[in-house]
């Protein structure tokens, strides 16, 4: 039976991998060809992403890649896959290099989107389209930092600056155009700009009219298992002397995520669970009912034109930014499999439960503190010791879990008794347990990687190594990866 091989590079608000995989019909492999740290830079005019650094560590992976796929008959494809909302912005510029795809130029480091430039563009957005009506045109939760009120926020809705913008490109569409020099929009991360339609699936060039965003703004939306083109001319150097095939995933992370989760019916929950944790249903049809966008549930689109029916909630960032604290206070690494230890030990009657989606939680910074203020403004004792502020956020996550699978149910009429927990939180045992005791479910933990794993059933598939629905794609993680059951203990 035919096996190929193919690149996933899989970049997360944390870190940045790229990942070979070797599939075939009865094989799913995956060995790490590269990882690298990411996360926020501290600018004078806000936070930005290090996407040039990126793009090197990328390029640097896929050669990795090549190397190891080398004597097995070399990489077939690649695919790329990021966290959304973000963007780069394009201008011809003067002086531009003639031979730069498209003659555009990238216009500064992409902001990030836990920068908090964006609440004057959530006004200059909401005065022009109020929120409900948004929310009946796009189907997406609100969220401060949705593309919509990024690009309000850069004044790209009129004035100047708008003049001087030709196109604006999702993350990992803009590394497939400097990757290959061909701009589309993947449909997925698409969706997660606010400006595409819900019942259509495409641009709604009435809402950007009414917003006074051109038209042409973002290149032509193009679903997952589209070929974007092949790798430049000029990085064949870097790529074993080859040109390599890009192929279109879910490239939203959270969608190639959902790709990865061996759902075993459709009744069946999943949470995402990295920096954020995406709880919800895979549905064919939107939901977007005005008890929905209360619940602020979103309809994302996923592969294969179906609806990812979630909601995001503040996931393991709350502990990887308390752990940076302690970093930066003491001068030492933080062991977070030692902390988790302790935590579990701390006594039942003790454990804080603080409102994990309070907003003053979004920005980096010191978050022990942010705690301390939480929990004295709300007449709750302060967390006293590092292992009670773990045992606090790990049971306050898993709440907020256990509130929004409680809410997918209600809002999509439909039973949840078993929860795939997947991502880097399926292998923290004190959230999956403590989310099976504070949602009465099953939880069944793994793979963790699904993410780069949902990226590369898409480029098997475009190659035709694999055929299917997503339903047979993910009958392969379910033989090759076997995963740990939680159950409920109350
Ligand atoms: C997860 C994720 C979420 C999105 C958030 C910001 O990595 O992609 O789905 O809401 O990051 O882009």
């Amino acid at each position: 039976r035919p096996v190929t091989q193919h690149a996933a590079v899989d970049l997360g608000a944390s870190s940045g991998r790229v990942v070979l995989g070797r599939v075939g019909p009865d094989t799913l492999e995956l060995t790490e060809a590269a990882r690298f740290a990411n996360g926020p830079v501290h600018l004078p005019d806000g936070l930005r992403w290090n996407l040039l650094g990126l793009f090197g560590h990328a390029l640097t992976g896929l050669g990795e890649a090549v190397r190891a796929a080398e004597d097995d008959g070399g990489i077939t494809s690649v695919g790329i896959d990021s966290w959304a909302v973000d963007y780069g912005l394009l201008a011809r510029t003067a002086g531009t290099n003639s031979s730069a795809p498209g003659g555009l130029s990238l216009l500064g480091a992409p902001f990030h989107y836990r920068d908090g430039r964006t609440a004057a563009g959530v006004q200059a957005v909401h005065r022009r389209v109020p929120f409900a009506e948004l929310y009946r045109r796009n189907g997406l939760q609100f969220l401060p930092f949705n593309t919509l009120y990024q690009l309000a926020a850069d004044e790209l809705l009129t004035g100047p600056a708008a003049a001087a913008v030709e196109q604006a490109l999702l993350v990992p569409d803009l590394l497939g155009q400097w990757l290959t020099g061909e701009a589309r929009a993947e449909a997925t991360n698409a969706s997660t700009t606010g400006l595409v339609n819900v019942d259509t699936q495409n641009w709604d060039l009435e809402l950007m009219e009414r917003l006074g965003l051109a038209r042409g703004l973002f290149p032509e939306i193009a679903a997952p298992g589209t070929t974007l083109g092949e790798t430049r001319d000029e990085l064949t150097p870097f790529l074993g002397g080859q040109r390599l095939p890009v192929t279109l995933v879910g490239s939203h992370d959270t969608a190639s995520a959902i790709v990865g989760t061996p759902l075993s019916t459709p009744d069946a929950a999943y949470i995402s669970c990295g920096t954020w944790g995406l709880v919800g249903l895979e549905l064919e049809q939107a939901v977007v009912t005005d008890a929905s966008r209360e619940a602020n549930f979103t309809n994302e689109g996923g592969v294969d034109g179906r609806f990812r029916f979630l909601t995001n909630v503040m996931g393991t960032w709350l502990l990887s930014e308390t752990l940076r604290t302690w970093e930066r206070e003491t001068g030492r690494a933080q062991d977070l499999p030692t902390l988790l230890e302790a935590a579990e030990q701390v006594p039942e009657a003790d454990v804080v439960i603080i409102d994990v989606q309070d907003e003053r939680f979004v920005p980096p910074g010191d978050m022990p503190a942010r705690v301390g203020a939480w929990c004295t403004e709300h007449d709750a004792p302060t967390p006293a010791s590092k292992p009670a502020l773990v045992r606090c956020l790990v049971e306050s996550i898993a709440a907020g879990f256990a509130r929004a699978l409680d809410d997918a149910a209600r809002l999509a009429e439909r039973r949840v008794d078993v929860v795939h927990m997947v991502g880097g939180g399926s292998l923290n045992a004190l959230l999956c347990q403590a989310t099976a005791d504070r949602s009465g479910r099953d939880v069944v933990a793994g793979p963790v990687e699904a993410t780069a794993i949902g990226n590369l059933l898409i480029q098997a598939r475009t190659a035709g190594t694999l055929s299917g629905e997503l339903e047979d794609l993910r009958e392969l993680i379910t033989r090759s990866h076997s995963p740990v059951t939680y159950r409920p203990r109350r």
